[in-house]
Formats: C-alpha cells, sequence, structure tokens
C-alpha cells in the first residue's frame, strides 16, 4: 500500500473549512423554509387567488351549508346554525399543485371532527363529495376529511374570509394540494363510492398528497 502523497493535498481548501469551522460559517440555528416545503413547492407571502374565474354572488340571509347522504343526522345550516357549531382555531400550511406554498395560516371556524359529531355518518359512508357555489367540485376519502386539521374555515389571520378565497365558508385541508379546499362551500355528500370532482376529472391525482407530489394522475 502507497503512502498518501501530502503534497496534493489542496491545503488552500483545507485551511478555508477550518476557518469556517472556526466561524461557526453555515449554521443559523434555524430550521430553513426547506424542511416544510414539499417536492417542487416554493414559499410565498402573499396569498395568491385561484378559481375557474366565477365569484359567485352569496347572500347571507339564504346561504345554507347542506349535509347529506350517508349521515345520521342531514343538516341544513343557515349562518347563525352554523356559527353556533363549536369554533376552533388551527394553523397550518397552503400547498397549491401551481408550485406556491404559504406558511402559518391562522384558521378559524368549524373543524371537520365537530361536524362529524354532529352529523354522524354512517359506517357505509367511505368518501366525501363537496359542492360549491361556483359550481366546483372536490373528493376526498372520508379518513382524510377526518384529520384533526381540517376545518370548515369562516375567518383568516383574524379576519373575515375574503370574498374571493371563498367567504363566508370554506373548506380548509392542510394535508392536501389546495385544489381539495372548496370555496364558497354549499354542499358536503356522504358516499361509499368515491366519485372524482371538477380537476380529479381533468388530469389532477385523486389523492393530491404534496409530500408525494401527487400533482397529476
Ligand atoms: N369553489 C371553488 N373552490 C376552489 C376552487 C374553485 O375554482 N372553486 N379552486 C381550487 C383551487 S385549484 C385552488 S388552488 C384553491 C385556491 O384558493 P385561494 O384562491 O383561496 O388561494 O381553491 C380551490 N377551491
Ligand atoms: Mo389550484
Amino acid at each position: 500500500m502507497s503512502q498518501p502523497d501530502d503534497t496534493l493535498r489542496n491545503e488552500k481548501l483545507i485551511r478555508t473549512k477550518e476557518q469556517w469551522a472556526r466561524d461557526g460559517r453555515l449554521l443559523t440555528g434555524t430550521i430553513t423554509a426547506k424542511d416544510r416545503l414539499p417536492p417542487g413547492q416554493r414559499a410565498v407571502e402573499t396569498w395568491p387567488v385561484l378559481d375557474l374565474g366565477i365569484t359567485p354572488t352569496i347572500d347571507p340571509t339564504s346561504w345554507r351549508l347542506e349535509i347529506g347522504g350517508l349521515v345520521q343526522r342531514p343538516a341544513s345550516f343557515d349562518l347563525s346554525a352554523f356559527n353556533a357549531l363549536p369554533q376552533s382555531v388551527a394553523r397550518s400550511d397552503i400547498h397549491c399543485v401551481t408550485s406556491w406554498s404559504r406558511f402559518d395560516n391562522d384558521w378559524q371556524g368549524v373543524l371537520a371532527t365537530d361536524l362529524l359529531a354532529d352529523v354522524k355518518p354512517l359506517s357505509k359512508a367511505r368518501f366525501v363529495l363537496f359542492e360549491a357555489y361556483d359550481g366546483y367540485t372536490t373528493n376526498l376519502p372520508l379518513d382524510a376529511f377526518s384529520q384533526s386539521d381540517v376545518l370548515l374555515a369562516t375567518h383568516w389571520q383574524g379576519q373575515p374570509l375574503s370574498v374571493p378565497h371563498g367567504a363566508p365558508v370554506r373548506v380548509v385541508v392542510p394535508q392536501h394540494y389546495f385544489w381539495k379546499s372548496a370555496k364558497w362551500l354549499r354542499r358536503i355528500q356522504f358516499v361509499a363510492t368515491d366519485q372524482p370532482g371538477f380537476w380529479e376529472t381533468r388530469g389532477y391525482h385523486n389523492v393530491a398528497d404534496p409530500w408525494a407530489e401527487q400533482r397529476y394522475s
């Protein structure tokens, strides 16, 4: 075995690295955005508006949220009945399939778990379909809708949701791409068989896990 030839060592590079170690270079002591960004995403500060281009006009007095299908207690909430459900806050990140993510959104509204306790899905119910006032639809397994961070939101960062972002009530499903989070929510149907929604029938992934980069089917 031959000895390493010390004269070939890059002394300059070694000195530089030793200096970096003394300086603590690249140590920031902070968790970087990268740890919170799913693959292919970039963080944004502003909150973009994305939809089909139709912003429905919703009269608050005639607004209803219909809960139907495979539930023990179907419901038609008007705004005051909806607001009488238990209120919660939850902080989460938004991941949009168009590659932006927005961290630390403070939502207020009704947790999906609290709604489920009220309407009591039957054991046959396996999926939920969301229908919105602009005609948009999207679908989720009941298991995904039952996560503790899912809510029907009325407020964002302490303020009532704006109409372009889905007022009076939108869905927020943080662990999925944001197209699963229906704005201007009108109806939730509990069903036994999955039924792909607007984007799910147009080439988008049915599951939509951003960490697995399930953008397209
Ligand atoms: N009712 C309704 N909900 C919707 C949509 C829509 O067109 N109509 N677009 C979806 C898509 S593709 C995205 S990315 C998010 C955008 O929500 P934002 O405009 O509040 O950012 O809403 C989702 N929910
Ligand atoms: Mo989207």
